[in-house]
């Protein structure tokens, strides 16, 4: 799918992980995970994003082949039977690899490519779209105590940095994030999402807000099931602010808001 169409696209989140902050252990099961796959795509799904570790908040990294055993079965099943993009969520280059060789087709790499160094070389060999997102520390250590002066200013440097490394690298298939939630306290994620649009200026931006805990911040649902209103709240905003893509839980949810929104947006009758 590249380049991309030119309307917003959803990424639904398949963790196959027993511990993500809202759907850990709902699809952990090889059965589970690809009715989940068929419901998402009922539901309007442009690309299934597939992540074996969590990186919320305080999460122990996985080793290499508990994550393998966790995202390669499930990517070449989703394969075997629907005709979607699937995107890997990894930072591992060799499970960004088999995932790929397995039908996989865009690379979502959490650290930008700065955790492995292999990662950069497995994108180019399958000239697969990559998703270079900002976080400061590792998802252990990210939420203690986050300092910026100029958050929009800091994250904006380091994902252009990193699209200049990627392109060097013979990359062109290059989105961008800010990393809502990653190594941010309430104050800078709104910071990021307000000027969003800037970071459209670097490359095509995918955002992820879905049911994070800024939305609890800001009183407006005490658990992840009680923040789909403000989860579109954001994705409205970042609609208009020229966000390509939408990583996602509520898949239905997104394909209905979108809609109307695109309509209105579009001057549609
Ligand atoms: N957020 C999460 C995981 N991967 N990738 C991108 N590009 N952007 C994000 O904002 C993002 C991401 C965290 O959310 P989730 O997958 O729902 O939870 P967990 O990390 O606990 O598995």
């Amino acid at each position: 799918m590249w380049p991309l169409p030119d309307r917003p696209l959803i990424m639904g989140i398949l963790n196959v992980t027993p511990d993500s902050f809202y759907d850990g252990g709902r699809y952990a099961r090889l059965d589970a995970a690809l009715h989940r796959v068929e419901a998402m795509l009922e539901e309007g799904v442009d690309i299934v994003d597939v992540g074996g570790e969590s990186t919320r908040p305080g999460a122990e990294p996985v080793p290499l082949e508990v994550e393998m055993e966790r995202v390669v079965p499930v990517v070449e099943a989703i394969r075997a039977r629907f005709d979607v993009p699937i995107s890997v969520d990894t930072t591992k280059a060799a499970v960004a690899e088999e995932a790929l060789k397995r039908g996989a087709n865009w690379i979502n790499d959490v650290s930008a490519l700065r955790f492995d160094p292999e990662m950069v070389a497995v994108a180019r060999r399958f000239n697969a779209p990559v998703v270079l997102m900002h976080m400061k520390g590792t998802p252990r250590t990210m939420q203690e105590n986050p300092t910026y002066t100029d958050v929009v200013a800091e994250v904006h440097a380091f994902l252009r940095e990193r699209v200049a490394f990627a392109r060097r690298k013979g990359l062109a298939r290059i989105l961008v994030d800010p990393g809502i939630g990653f190594g941010k306290r309430l104050e800078h994620n709104l910071a990021l999402l307000h000027h969003v649009d800037r970071f459209g200026e670097l490359a095509p931006v995918l955002i992820g807000v879905s049911r994070k805990s800024f939305i609890r911040m800001l009183g407006a649902g005490e658990n992840p099931e009680d923040r789909l209103e403000g989860t579109l709240a954001a994705a409205a905003w970042c609609f208009l602010k020229g966000v390509r893509v939408f990583r996602v839980h509520d898949v239905g949810a997104h394909r209905k808001f979108l809609k109307v929104l695109q309509a209105i947006a579009g001057g549609a009758a």
